[in-house]
């Protein structure tokens, strides 16, 4: 066989490899087998000799016109390939947004954040900053600057929780009031929501946890009847303009003079039933005017300034909201009762 039909053979024979390969690996090896130290190319190109001397230049332009014909014919087919690759991947890795997903749980808020959420809503509508404070508080905070002195029955044992001689679990969130007093000058407008302890024997209406919401204003001149207009409008915002309050006089350490705040029942709006057991009022809220010897003590001068201080349990809003009679169901985290309570 001459050199022109070897060369013709070889470009046959890569022609019908050419047709047949489809991937990275078969190219690499025709690569190899045509231009490659030992390829078919490569070992004519050195029997040159066995040619006359007179050929060799019209054959070396041949094989060399042939290698170009092929290397421009294996990088197509490798431009192919890539390409064909890299479809393949896509498609391997592409996402279907419209397949339907696994039922995914959503939670809910729990009902007493949803009343907390409520009520600083209200509140912060009204002027009223939110103001939190810390659970660990000094007995100073929780009992001393309120005028809850060091014999008092509430500062018993029995329903404090002492962590150590002077630090407790603070029983109310009164002592962020007083903290805010110590901190900001009047006029103050503060509402304070939180996680309260007492030590407590649990049942259907006790828990040794509970929140509260605690408010408080002071400036020059203020009076009962800003109280009263304050809880009205809290009450109205709440439940409805044809609710209102009922003051009852009472006695707190902290306020003087001090309330029992009821609302017109929420259930039968007054004319009587098993929730208000028949007289038309529910007792939602404590009240009255900051006693001055809090205010002193907690560094406002009480002659200049007065006050008035409120405060009301979530737990017991969220009961008489939603209807639910016992307590524990807020704490045992089950979602049959959670996922009931949606915001909408
Ligand atoms: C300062 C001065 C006065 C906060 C007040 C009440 C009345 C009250 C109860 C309601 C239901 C607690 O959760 S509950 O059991 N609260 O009756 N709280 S006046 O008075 C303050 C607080 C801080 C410096």
């Amino acid at each position: 066989m001459d050199m022109q039909e070897q060369l013709r053979k070889i470009q046959e024979d890569a022609k019908q490899q050419i047709e047949k390969i489809t991937d990275k690996a078969g190219l690499d090896a025709l690569r190899l087998k045509m231009l490659g130290k030992k390829g078919d190319l490569t070992l004519l190109l050195r029997s040159m000799g066995q040619v006359p001397a007179e050929e060799r230049p019209k054959v070396g332009q041949m094989i060399n016109v042939v290698r170009e014909h092929l290397t421009a014919q294996m990088d197509e087919l490798d431009a192919k390939i890539k390409k064909m690759e890299q479809e393949k991947k896509l498609a391997r890795e592409s996402i279907d947004v419209t397949e339907p997903r696994e039922h995914t749980a959503i939670g809910c808020v729990h009902p007493v954040s949803l009343v907390q959420d409520q009520l600083c809503k209200v509140f912060t509508g009204m002027g009223f900053d939110v103001v939190e404070g810390p659970e660990v508080e000094l007995d100073l905070f929780n009992f001393e600057l309120l005028n809850l002195p060091k014999n008092h029955p509430a500062r018993d044992a029995q329903d404090t929780f002492y962590i150590e001689d002077n630090i407790v679990l603070r029983t109310h969130t009164s002592p962020v009031q007083a903290r805010t007093m110590l901190s900001r000058k009047p006029p103050i407008r503060i509402v304070c929501p939180g996680r309260v302890y007492r030590a407590d024997e649990v049942d259907a209406t006790h828990s040794p946890v509970f929140h509260q919401m605690e408010g408080l204003v002071i400036d020059e001149d203020v009076t009962m009847a800003d109280l009263k207009g304050t809880l009205d409008a809290f009450a109205k915002n709440l439940y409805g303009d044809d609710v209102t309050t009922r003051f009852r006089p009472s006695f707190f350490p902290f306020t003087e003079p001090s309330a029992e705040v009821d609302l017109t029942c929420v259930n039968c709006h007054g004319k009587g039933c098993r929730v208000c057991k028949g007289t038309g009022w529910i007792e939602v809220l404590g009240a009255g005017m900051v006693n001055p010897k809090v205010l002193d003590m907690c560094g406002i001068d009480s002659k200049k300034y007065s006050g008035f201080a409120f405060g009301v349990g979530l737990e017991r809003i969220a009961m008489l909201r939603y209807g639910i009679t016992d307590l524990r169901l807020f704490y045992e985290g089950d979602v049959r009762f959670l996922s009931q309570f949606r915001d909408d």
